[in-house]
């Protein structure tokens, strides 16, 4: 079975577990030699960012460490066991930003990479050779090896009456995204092409998934790299989205201050129709659509099922995964 998920961090991350154990793979760790089954991660690099010299990816690393064991599980993101002398050196020194926490342990990743970058190599090897410590068992694709960013348009705090471009990091991490934000861009989206093997993934898939993931800033980013709506709208695969909207609000995160920005409505029905029915539109991209149970809601084209949507441990979100792959046409037993 070959199954795509487009995936952001914190929520993809954890729907991945879901996936993997649905197809009766270890959660974390490399799938055991043989394995029917390969699932690929098309995953956003929106979230990129150059900091102190090194470059950062957020929800690259989320995936990398969750699936390979190596996340502090309470923040979501960055190792576990971290500790933060290198972040107070640098505050010390009062070099900024000193909003962003790096760990000692994260900066070696961030080390390899941006060494590995600057010697040449593109961001999809340099993924592969990161994970060729952290075996996540399953594909992490970047979706693009171009340097594609979301900046954030406010209001600017210092200026009134101004506007101004705030990269994604300093919105999301310094102003929790309180500023209003005016526009979100996926800055040099329309110049790239998709990442190596993101759109044969899709072509061979047998079902394509867009994980719980924010989506404007993840699986949105995402969808604005040229060549991969299309690719999606082409796939025989069956299209299944995972509703991040529970009860009318983000579990996680602050999908709900992206999602004005965009004016689409904070609901799961809202979003289902945002992302649009392959079938009866000419630009949607959705066969099937989940939304948390007891909730109903109507997107026409697209075929809605109720299941619950916590994924409060590995189980739950593998059964989310098994009613997802069912919705998407394949049976996984
Ligand atoms: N999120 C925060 O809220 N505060 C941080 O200091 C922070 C540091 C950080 C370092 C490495 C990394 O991979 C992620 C980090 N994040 C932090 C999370 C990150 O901003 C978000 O996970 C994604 O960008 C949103 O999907």
């Amino acid at each position: 079975m070959k199954v795509v998920v487009v995936v952001g961090g914190v929520g993809g991350a954890r729907f991945l577990l879901g996936v993997k154990a649905a197809l009766g793979l270890p959660a974390v760790g490399e799938a055991p030699a043989g394995s029917p089954h390969e699932i690929t991660a098309v995953v956003n690099t929106g979230d990129d960012v150059w900091l102190h010299g090194l470059r950062v990816c957020p929800d690259l690393d989320t995936c990398m460490y969750t699936l390979g064991g190596g996340i502090d599980t309470e923040r979501g993101w960055g190792h576990a066991g971290e500790t933060w002398t290198v972040k107070e050196e640098l505050a010390a020194y009062g070099a900024e930003p000193t909003w962003f926490a790096l760990g000692d342990k994260d900066i070696a990743t961030h080390l390899i990479r941006s060494r590995m970058l600057r010697t040449g190599y593109p961001l999809s090897a340099v993924t592969e050779a990161l994970c060729d410590r952290w075996r996540p068992g399953v594909r992490l694709l970047p979706m693009t090896d171009d340097r594609v960013e979301t900046h954030v348009v406010v209001d600017d705090p210092d200026e009134p009456g101004q506007r101004k471009a705030l990269h994604f990091q300093e919105w999301w991490v310094r102003y929790r995204a309180r500023l209003p934000a005016h526009a979100i861009v996926p800055v040099a989206a329309e110049e790239s092409t998709p990442g190596p093997g993101v759109l044969p993934a899709i072509a061979e898939a047998d079902a394509v998934l867009f994980a719980p993931s924010n989506p404007v800033v993840s699986v949105g980013t995402v969808l604005s790299v040229p060549g991969i709506r299309e690719a999606l709208r082409k796939t025989e695969a069956g299209i299944v989205g995972i509703s991040p909207i529970i009860g009318g609000r983000p579990l996680r995160g602050m999908a709900d201050a992206c999602l004005a920005a965009i004016g689409v409505e904070t609901s799961a029905e809202a979003v289902g129709r945002h992302f649009g029915s392959r079938q009866t539109s000419e630009d949607g991209l959705l066969d099937g659509w989940l939304v948390q149970s007891g909730e109903s809601a109507d997107v026409p084209g697209v075929a809605v099922r109720a299941v619950p949507l916590l994924m409060s441990d590995v189980d739950a979100s593998a059964k989310m995964a098994r009613a997802a792959l069912d919705l998407a046409g394949v049976n996984v037993d």
